[in-house]
This record gives structure tokens, sequence and C-alpha cells, in this order.
């Protein structure tokens, strides 16, 4: 996952993101598209989301958003590499963006305005509003014309100012709009709360309170902050990064089996792993590079290789041979203390 909004991307960017994830054969971009701080995404028969919405970021940068064209760009360069996009509207919170031009639909703890700070789980759709599923309507509609992929994210995350029943209705309503249009809906964990179609994934990232969803047929996405999110510093020394989650250097980020690390979840429940790169703290590729190499690397092993062909000994000898690759791809990693990386240097290139 690249979040896109806290700071906005250019499409290049995003191009070349998408690179160095087919190279480690990840298969799913899952785009961060939406947030307090900026609406990325133009969304035609609602223009004032990107005319309000797509000018501002974290910081008070001058933001940006894409065209549908540059959407289907990025999405048509993603499957040239095989991988899938999954784009991701958060909702009911995380919208401030969303509600500048619509300050009616808010059911926030304050009113919309423009956002340029990091908190989160202030800003709230209505959901007593029916105004407020014709916008949804509208939004999904159009995501779900430009995407060929099966799946849209809805987000649930981190909502603050609504209750639990105003919530999971909410979260059910959303489940429907996004299945007549087509597609089959994924959200973070907590909208495991709400009755779930089959179909629905949940990807879990700070808790096990999934959990108890896969008894109902519920297919889980594993992302545990403590261990694959990337915008987590590596350790107190690292400039770069948020720590909520604590410190993740390579060997959290590889020492970890998906197929048991949630009691009550087998392997059979859990559809895939992630690594999402938030960008409260990023602002460039070299930024981007640092944070996800070399951990994007580990969470693809993960990905890909059974339990029985994972040895923390064996990868980080196999890691350190990238390097070169890396250094002549502009990748600007960081040299983890962990890693036994040959000397750099005209010999070591
Ligand atoms: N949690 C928020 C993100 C981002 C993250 C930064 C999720 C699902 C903390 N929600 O992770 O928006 O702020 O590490």
């Amino acid at each position: 996952m690249l979040d896109v909004a806290r700071h906005f991307m250019p499409k290049e960017f995003v191009k070349k993101y998408i690179d160095l994830l087919a190279l480690h054969k990840m298969n799913t971009f899952h785009w961060h598209l939406t947030e307090d701080q900026g609406w990325r995404i133009e969304i035609r028969s609602r223009p004032r989301l990107t005319e309000m919405g797509g000018s501002t970021e974290v910081g008070g940068g001058p933001g940006g958003f894409y065209t549908q064209a540059e959407y289907s760009e990025i999405v048509r360069y993603a499957q040239e590499q095989y991988m899938m996009v999954v784009p991701e509207i958060d909702m009911p919170a995380h919208t401030n963006a969303m509600l500048l031009p619509y300050p009616e639909l808010s059911c926030g703890k304050r009113p919309p305005a423009p956002y340029t700070g990091t908190e989160v789980g202030f800003s709230a759709l209505c959901p007593e509003k029916e105004e407020t599923y014709r916008l949804v309507e509208d939004v999904v509609r159009e995501i779900a014309a430009l995407t060929p992929g099966p799946y849209i994210h809805m987000g649930g995350d981190e909502v603050e100012a609504l209750t639990h029943a105003q919530y999971v209705g909410f979260v059910e309503r959303v489940q429907d709009i996004i299945t007549r249009a087509g597609k089959r809906m994924v959200g973070w964990e907590e909208i495991t709360k709400a009755r779930l179609l089959p179909t629905t994934i949940a990807q879990q990232w700070k808790s096990d309170s999934a959990a108890a969803a896969v008894q109902h047929g519920a297919k889980l996405i594993l992302s545990p902050a403590s261990r694959v999110y990337l915008d987590m510093k590596y350790d107190a020394a690292t400039e770069l990064g948020l720590n909520w989650a604590g410190t993740v250097d390579v060997s959290d980020a590889y020492g970890w089996d998906p197929a048991t690390f949630m009691r009550g979840v087998s392997e059979t429940d859990v559809v895939g792993v992630e690594a999402p790169l938030w960008s409260e703290s990023i602002k460039n590729l070299s930024a981007a590079h640092y944070l996800a190499f070399p951990r994007l690397p580990a969470v693809a092993e993960i990905g890909w290789s059974p339990a029985a062909a994972r040895d923390w000994e064996n990868f980080r000898v196999r890691l350190a041979a990238q390097a070169p690759r890396w250094r002549i791809l502009g990748i600007n990693y960081y040299r983890s203390p962990q890693v036994p990386w040959a000397p750099e240097g005209a010999a070591g290139r």
C-alpha cells in the first residue's frame, strides 16, 4: 500500500514504486487515495472533491490529484507488471478533505476545514443522511468503472466521532453500494464489527479483533503494524517515520509467519500479506526508498515462501547480495546493521 494522500506522490513516483514492487513479485498495489489532508482522484460527477480537496497536504504543500486518465494510466502500468490495483476511498473517518465541499454531511468532531496536520479520527461522514450515500454512490460508481480489479477498499479505520451502531450501519450500507457496483469490499479490521458478506475482506493492522470474523467466513489480509508498517522507524535513531507501533528493523519484518500469527486464524483464512507505506513523514521517492528497503523484500519473501523455506540467517545473506543491484537502480536503502552488506565503493559496486 502507498499513501498518496498525506503527501501527494506524482504519477512518475507511483510508477517507480510499482516497478520496485514488481521487482519483488508483489502482485497487488493498494492505492490509499483519500484522507483528511487530501482527496487525490478526480470524480467527474463531484468536481469539487478535487477542486477543494486536491490542493492540500501534510505540512501545507500544494498537494495534487490524479485525473481519471492518469488513474487509468497507472492501472495499465501496474497490469503490465501483473499487478492488480486496489483503490481505497477511506470512510467514514479520514474524510475531512471529502467533506470540504459537503460540510452539511459532516458529523465529525469539528467542521471540515483544510487540514495539514497529522491527527486522525476527528472527521466522519454522517451515516443518518441519505445525501451521504448519494455521494458515496457517485464516488464508488466512478472508481469501479475505472478499476478492472475486483476490489474496492472502503477504509473504515480510526472512527472516533460515531457510535458503534452508526459505524456498523454505515459499513453495511457501503458494502451494499460496493457490491451493487460489481466489486468486492475490503476494509481495515474495524469493519469486522459489522455483518460482512463472505466476499468481503478485512485487513488486520493493529489488533486481533478481526480473528472472530473468520468464524463467519471472512478472509483476512495481514498487515501487522509491528511487523510490516514500512513507515515505522527502524530504530530510535531513524529520522523518518513514526513509532506508535514500536521500531521495526528487517529481522522484525521477516521474523513472523502469517499462518500462525493470529490465534484462531489459519493459513486458509489469510488471502495475503501487505506492507503499508503511510506518508505523514515522507515527501519524495528517496524517503520512500529508505523506509521500504530493505524491509519490503522481507515481506515479499513471507508472501511467497512457505515457512519451512524461510530462515533469517539464510535470508540476511541473500538480502545483502541484492544491494549492488539496488545501488545501480538508485534505491536509497537503509544500511541496517542486521544485514552483512558487502563493503561499498568501486570494488563493492
Ligand atoms: N494508522 C492510520 C493511518 C496512518 C498510520 C501511520 C491505519 C489503518 C496509523 N490507519 O493504519 O492512516 O496514520 O502509521
